[in-house]
C-alpha cells in the first residue's frame, strides 16, 4: 500500500508543477509557462538538467551574489540541499556569469539549461535577478515550498535571451487605509519578485494614517499613525529601522522602494497631528472613513514647507532609490492657483535632497520640467496635460485605474474592493496596450507600468492576494513581454499554469472563470 501511494503522490506532483517537468530524456519539450515572457524563448528536445544535492551556485561575478543568495533561500527548503554559493566555475550546478553581450542592457540576462548546468549570463544585480525570476519558474512549482518535497529537481532543455520591454515595473501598496505590518508587506514583496516587478511604491499618508516616524514632527505617528480605516487602534506605522529594513528586504529581491507622501490633499492625518499644519491654526480630527478630497495643508503658511522639507528630507536620507512620490491627486480643498504655488515650492525641494519626483498626473499641469515623472491614474484615453508632458519629454508612467487598479472588484460578486473605476477581470486588465492607450503618450514616452493597491476595504495578506493574484502577473506581463507575443489565447493558460505555484505558496488567489487553471 505504501509503495503504491508514493507513486501516486509523485505522479500528481508532476502534474501539480506543470508542463516543464518531461518524464523521460526524449520527451518533446512541452510549451512553457513563463510570465512574465521573455523576448525570446529556444526549448531544446531531449535535454534535461536535474539539481542534484552536490549542485553548487556558482558565482563568477559579485554582481551576481544578491541574486544567488535568493535563489538559495527559495530552493534550500524544498529540495534539502545544501546548494553553497562559491565563487569560481568547477563543475555541475547553477552557474551566474557575466554576459558578453551588451545588447542586454541594464536588466537583461540570458539563460542556457545544458544536463551539467544551468547558466545564467547577466551584465548588472538586476540581470541576474531577471535570470533567477525565470530559474524559479522552470522549476517544479514545490520547489517554492517552505517545507522539504521530494524530487526529482529537473529544468528542461531552453535557451533565452531576455530584455524587458519597459524599464518600470511597478507595484503599490496603500499601507495607509489599512496598515500592513512589515512582515505582511515583505510577504508582498516576495510575491512580485517572482514576476521581475522591479519598483515598490509605498503609500506612506493619508487623510486616514501617516505611517512613517519623522524624527523632527513626532507628532506625525504618535496621533497620525493611531488609528485607520474602520477605528482600529495601535502604532499602527513603521519606525524609520523598520522602514530602512523593508527597503533592504526589497533590494534583496532586486526591487527599489519609492515612498510616496501625499499632498497638499489627502493630508487630515498630519492635520490631526498639528495645529499649525492648518489655516486656522485647530487640529482636525482623526480621519476612519473612506472619503476623499476634503483636507488640504495650508498653502500660505511657511510651516507648510519647512514641514514638508522636513519630511523630504528625512525619507531621502534613508531612501537609496532616486525616486520620491508626492502624490498631488484629488487635491479638491486646494483651490487651482494654490496647489500650483504649492507645486511650484514642493518640487525644488525634492529636487534639493536629491529625488526625482514622481507624482499622480494632475500635478503635471504644474511644471515643464521634464525630468519628472506623472503617473496617470485615470479611466479616459485623452489627457491633454499628460500628452502635453510626453510631447516635451517627459516619461509617464501608466496605472488606468480602469485596467490595472489591484483594488476594484473583479466583478459584481466580488467581496473585497471599489468600483468607481467599474469591474476589472482578469482579461480587462490584460487587454490594452500601454504604448497606445492616451492619445499622445507613445511607446517611446511610456515608462512603464504600475499596479496600485489601495486599501479601504483590504485589511489583511489573504485580502492583498485575492485582488493581486492573478492581475499582477498580468500587469508584469504587459510591462516586460514584447508587445507581439500580446495574445490572450496564448497568455490564459500559462497565466493558469501558475496556480500550482501559488498553492505551495499558500496564496489566495482569485479564481476567475476566465482562465483555464492547472490544477
Ligand atoms: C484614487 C484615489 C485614492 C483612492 C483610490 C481608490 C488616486 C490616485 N487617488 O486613486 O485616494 O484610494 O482611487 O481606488
Amino acid at each position: 500500500m505504501a509503495p503504491h501511494r508514493a507513486r501516486t503522490l509523485a505522479a500528481v506532483l508532476i502534474v501539480a508543477s506543470g508542463a516543464l517537468v518531461t518524464g523521460t530524456a526524449d520527451a518533446a519539450p512541452q510549451p512553457h509557462h513563463l510570465i512574465p515572457h521573455p523576448a525570446k524563448i529556444t526549448q531544446h528536445t531531449g535535454v534535461t538538467f536535474t539539481l542534484s544535492p552536490s549542485s553548487k551556485i556558482q558565482l563568477t561575478t559579485q554582481k551576481a551574489r544578491p541574486a544567488a543568495a535568493l535563489l538559495a533561500e527559495t530552493l534550500r527548503p524544498s529540495t534539502g540541499f545544501a546548494l553553497p554559493i562559491t565563487t569560481g566555475v568547477t563543475g555541475g550546478g547553477i552557474v551566474l556569469t557575466t554576459a558578453a553581450d551588451p545588447k542586454l542592457g541594464p536588466e537583461g540576462y540570458k539563460l542556457d539549461v545544458t544536463p551539467k548546468q544551468v547558466v545564467i549570463r547577466a551584465n548588472s544585480a538586476a540581470g541576474h535577478f531577471n535570470g533567477i525570476a525565470t530559474l524559479r519558474q522552470l522549476l517544479p512549482a514545490k520547489a517554492e515550498a517552505k517545507t522539504g518535497q521530494p524530487g526529482p529537481w529537473q529544468v528542461s532543455g531552453t535557451s533565452i535571451t531576455d530584455t524587458p520591454r519597459y524599464r518600470h515595473r511597478g507595484a503599490m501598496l496603500d499601507v495607509s487605509r489599512h496598515f500592513f505590518t512589515t512582515d505582511q508587506v515583505k510577504r508582498y514583496i516576495d510575491q512580485l519578485a517572482m514576476y521581475k516587478i522591479n519598483y515598490f511604491h509605498l503609500h506612506l499618508s493619508d487623510d486616514q494614517g501617516w505611517r512613517l516616524e519623522i524624527k523632527s514632527w513626532p507628532e506625525l505617528t504618535k496621533i497620525g499613525g493611531s488609528t485607520e480605516v474602520g477605528g482600529r487602534t495601535g502604532a499602527l506605522f513603521y519606525t524609520q529601522e523598520q522602514y530602512k529594513d523593508l527597503v533592504a528586504h526589497a533590494r534583496s529581491r532586486g526591487i527599489t522602494v519609492i515612498p510616496e507622501f501625499d499632498m497638499p490633499g489627502h493630508t487630515n492625518a498630519a492635520q490631526a497631528s498639528y495645529a499649525e499644519l492648518n489655516c486656522d491654526g485647530q487640529k482636525r480630527p482623526l480621519y476612519t472613513g473612506t472619503g476623499v478630497g476634503f483636507s488640504s495643508l495650508c498653502i500660505d503658511k511657511d510651516i507648510t514647507y519647512r514641514f514638508v522639507e522636513d519630511v523630504v528630507r528625512e525619507v531621502s536620507a534613508i531612501t537609496p532609490g532616486p525616486y520620491l512620490h508626492i502624490g498631488g491627486d484629488e487635491a479638491h480643498s486646494t483651490p487651482d492657483a494654490d496647489y500650483r504655488t504649492f507645486m511650484d515650492r514642493v518640487l525644488p525641494i525634492v529636487r534639493k535632497h536629491g529625488k526625482t519626483t514622481i507624482g499622480w498626473h494632475e500635478f503635471i499641469k504644474t511644471t515643464e520640467d521634464t525630468e519628472v515623472i506623472p503617473q496617470f491614474w485615470g479611466t479616459t484615453s485623452t489627457n491633454a496635460d499628460v500628452a502635453a508632458a510626453a510631447r516635451r519629454g517627459n516619461e509617464v508612467l501608466m496605472s488606468p485605474a480602469n485596467r490595472i487598479y489591484l483594488d476594484m472588484k473583479y466583478d459584481k460578486d466580488t467581496k473585497l474592493g471599489l468600483n468607481w473605476a467599474g469591474y476589472v477581470e482578469v482579461k480587462d486588465a490584460y487587454g490594452w496596450n500601454p504604448g497606445a492607450y492616451l492619445d499622445g503618450v507613445t511607446e517611446k514616452n511610456v515608462r512603464g507600468v504600475e499596479a496600485p493597491l489601495w486599501t479601504e476595504t483590504i485589511r489583511t495578506s489573504a485580502d492583498i492576494e485575492y485582488m493581486a493574484f492573478p492581475r499582477l502577473p498580468v500587469v508584469a506581463e504587459l510591462g516586460w513581454a514584447p508587445a507581439s507575443v500580446h495574445d490572450w489565447e496564448r497568455f490564459a493558460p500559462r497565466l493558469g499554469a501558475q496556480a500550482p505555484r501559488w498553492k505551495v505558496m499558500g496564496i489566495n488567489y482569485h479564481p476567475s472563470t476566465q482562465v483555464p487553471w492547472t490544477n
